[in-house]
């Protein structure tokens, strides 16, 4: 079949992964790139070859061409640039954090529904290798009914120097890492009825809160904690590596660093690894990210071709956009919120 072409809004630090990754996923291409930022639309059109160059979004949509648009933009132009996309009756992908607020992501997921359009937010953290492989064993039945889980990212890396705008946001982890962490819990034990949470920030050059501790009463009944801090010092050092621990009826799961799995059962204890493919644009340790990327651009455009809602649908990602934004009440107000009425 034909290829689906893109068009990619925001050629910025990350979207040089998403590039490269377009050109790997089968039945679709990049025809034109947008960004305002003249420089950056220079170094990635040569990059890419890409020909057709805006800068700016609304002469992108007018010209057209293109069968759905990727947004890779940050948060402040997410809302506008799928509204956009709605209104020209474009399929659209939006990176994460999907919105500003639950209030603008809802209106986003409505104004695509209201088009008839897919709507795909770029949460690609449970596409990783290592998380997959743990769904695996869940789904299997190796440990039973999951009843208590761990989900944990503990790092000192410099994320500042790539991202310098996480370092000045009055929100960092929960909103650019926590979401991640939030929708693993969600991907591997379900919706979350209630939440509770605690924030610190360590790190005096930055604006925001920069460790997080979230308790989760999941819908199934298990009980889990997302911890996420960028304020851990460790021998070696783990980014981007999520650590999973899982407690159930009949066994345990454990992924520790170095993409070790350990799976206790009745037949025993099996411990495998299973670590990311270094792409071959891919650079360590960013590469467990890089090839997430792939495999949801890939699933985007498998799901585009047959026609189903993708895994990270708009109003999938209402759901862990409510955790965020649940989190910061909680540790503003030291109670417990109701995740569900924050979705009504
Ligand atoms: P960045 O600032 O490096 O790049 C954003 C680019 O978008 C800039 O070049 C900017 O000029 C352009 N831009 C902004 N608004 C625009 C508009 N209205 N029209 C045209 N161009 C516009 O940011 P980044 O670090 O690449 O992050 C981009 C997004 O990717 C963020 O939302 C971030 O949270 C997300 N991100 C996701 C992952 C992941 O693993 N999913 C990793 C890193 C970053
Ligand atoms: O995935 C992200 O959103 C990145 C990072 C892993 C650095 O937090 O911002």
């Amino acid at each position: 079949m034909a290829e689906l072409r893109g068009a990619l809004i925001g050629c910025g630090f990350f979207a040089v992964n998403q590039m490269h990754a377009w050109k790997d996923v089968a039945d679709a291409g990049i025809v034109a790139i947008c960004d305002r930022d003249p420089e950056r639309l220079r170094i990635v059109g040569d990059q890419f070859g890409i020909a057709r160059r805006y800068g700016d979004a609304q002469a992108l949509f007018a010209d057209g061409g293109f069968d759905f648009v990727d947004i890779a933009t940050t948060v402040q132009s997410h809302r506008a640039l799928v509204e956009m996309a709605a209104s020209h009756k474009v399929p659209a992908i939006c990176q994460k954090p999907f919105a500003k607020t639950l209030t603008d992501a809802k209106g986003m997921v409505a104004a695509c529904h209201a088009a008839g359009i897919p709507l795909m937010v770029h949460e690609n953290f449970r596409w990783q290798t290592p998380i997959q492989a743990v769904k695996k064993v869940l789904e299997e039945g190796a440990i039973g009914t999951p009843f208590w889980g761990r989900f944990s990212f503990r790092s000192g890396y410099d994320v500042f120097s790539g991202q310098p705008y996480l370092a000045k946001g009055e929100r960092f982890i929960v909103e650019d890492l926590g979401i991640h962490t939030l929708d693993i819990a969600r991907f591997l034990f379900g919706d979350v009825r209630t939440l509770t949470a605690r924030t610190k920030r360590i790190n005096p050059q930055i604006k925001g809160e920069d460790v997080a501790t979230i308790l989760l009463d999941h819908e199934s009944g298990a009980t889990s904690i997302v911890d996420v801090s960028y304020a851990t010092k460790l021998g070696v050092e783990p980014f981007p590596e999520t650590l999973v621990e899982i407690d159930g009826s009949a066994g345990t799961i454990r992924l520790s660093q170095g993409y070790r799995l350990e799976v206790t059962s009745g037949d025993g204890t099996e411990v495998t690894v299973v670590p990311p493919a270094l792409l071959p644009w891919a650079s360590r340790p960013w590469h467990n990210i890089q090839e997430s990327v792939l495999a949801i651009q890939q699933h985007w455009i498998d799901r585009l071709k047959s026609g189903g809602e993708t895994s990270t649908s708009g109003a999938d990602n209402l759901k862990t956009f409510a955790l965020v934004e649940a989190a910061y009440q909680s540790a503003v107000s030291g109670q417990v919120v109701d995740v569900g009425a924050l979705l009504r």
